[in-house]
């Protein structure tokens, strides 16, 4: 479907193959971004639908966890943001599943790969929501290292992409304070709120550290992603800025993180870490996860609920498509 070495989704020009990788590689040594109608390697076309896939269905599943609580948040004003972040995680799958559109990809047989297992979402969503706390702790820390990842995403070299991402982190950077201000409340009130509040930051802690995906020593794909421009740092430089950025604000919520290894390193300049049981990663990754099964199951029933809106909306474009060219 994507064509040979060097392909542009117009398929019109014949020029010769070195000459058309010349301009790619000149658009990536001027930091230019690369557009849907440039050339570009059929291998930087697939990592990007790769990932740009991957990062959409992490956005329409992690509407559950958290989708799991609606009902359940204890005000009208919780509630009311709540469903206005769950509509978030909606419209950034949108403005992603778009992005990969750009590149050739089928939407539908996007999805057709996440709901038979072909294509990956984020570990993240995987784990169980079982206290209000865990919508503090999901905002804290799964949307704060979102935000890490995803600042530098704003620079990828792929246009739509990178635009994409602006307003994406924008709002998560939103979602973030959000869950940290359902933690600082919770923190600062009854002993029974703060001991819920330290149990969720114990349950999402490590799986937050293990969203950063591999080591950079065990991760495939990082280095020609970052040779093209599309990651821009390593999954293990991004997880440690995410520890730098989150232990002092759990100082300031008041609760502790669950790693007795955790130290300021004078020398780095950094925070020294415990280490990640990264077995526990490649079996979420797997679909042996706590929640694996559900996910997808509860997915794949709200896609085949859903598909009376997909037929109406393709009755509507025909029905406007047949009146615009008998007026033409
Ligand atoms: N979970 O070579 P690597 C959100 C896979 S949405 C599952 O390092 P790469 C939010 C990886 O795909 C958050 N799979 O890969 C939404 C690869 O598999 P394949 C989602 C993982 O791509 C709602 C293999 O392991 N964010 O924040 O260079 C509510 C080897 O890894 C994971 C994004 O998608 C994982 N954690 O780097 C709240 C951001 N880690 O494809 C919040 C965009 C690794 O070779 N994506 N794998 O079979 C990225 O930045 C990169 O794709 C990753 C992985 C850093 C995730």
């Amino acid at each position: 479907m994507y064509g040979n070495d060097f392909t542009a989704p117009d398929e019109g020009s014949r020029e010769p193959a070195e000459d058309r990788l010349a301009e790619f590689e000149r658009l990536l040594e001027t930091e230019g971004r690369v557009e849907p109608r440039d050339v570009m390697p059929d291998g930087y076309r697939k990592t990007l639908i790769r990932q740009i896939a991957q990062h959409a269905h992490s956005e329409i599943i992690g509407m559950q966890p958290e989708g799991n609580w609606i009902s359940r948040a204890p005000s009208l004003r919780r509630k009311a943001i709540l469903m206005a972040k769950v509509q978030d995680e909606a419209g950034h799958g949108l403005y992603l599943y778009a992005a990969a559109e750009t590149l050739g990809a089928d939407r539908g047989e996007l999805l057709d790969m996440l709901h038979s297992g072909r294509q990956k979402y984020s570990s993240i969503f995987n784990y169980p929501t079982l206290t209000w706390a865990d919508m503090g702790a999901i905002g804290w820390l799964v949307d704060g290292a979102a935000i890490v990842n995803q600042v530098p995403l704003c620079r990828c070299s792929y246009g739509p992409y990178a635009r994409a991402m602006v307003r994406v982190c924008k709002e998560e950077s939103f979602h973030q304070r959000q869950g940290f201000e359902i933690l600082h409340t919770l923190s600062h009130g009854t002993e029974a709120q703060k001991a819920m509040a330290q149990d969720a930051v114990d349950r999402w802690w490590w799986p937050s550290l293990m969203m950063f995906g591999p080591t950079d020593d065990a991760s495939p794909n990082s280095a020609q992603s970052m040779a093209w421009g599309i990651k821009r740092f390593s999954n293990d430089e991004l997880r440690q800025r995410f520890v730098d950025m989150t232990v002092p604000q759990a100082e300031v919520l008041g609760l502790t993180l669950p790693d007795p290894d955790l130290r300021w390193n004078e020398e780095r300049g950094s925070y020294d870490f415990g280490e990640i049981d990264f077995t526990e990663l490649f079996e979420v990754i797997k679909g042996n996860g706590p929640c694996n099964k559900q996910r997808l199951a509860h997915r794949v029933r709200a896609h085949e609920d859903g598909a009376w809106v997909r037929e109406a909306a393709d009755a509507y474009a025909a029905k406007q498509a047949r009146r615009t060219s008998e007026v033409a």
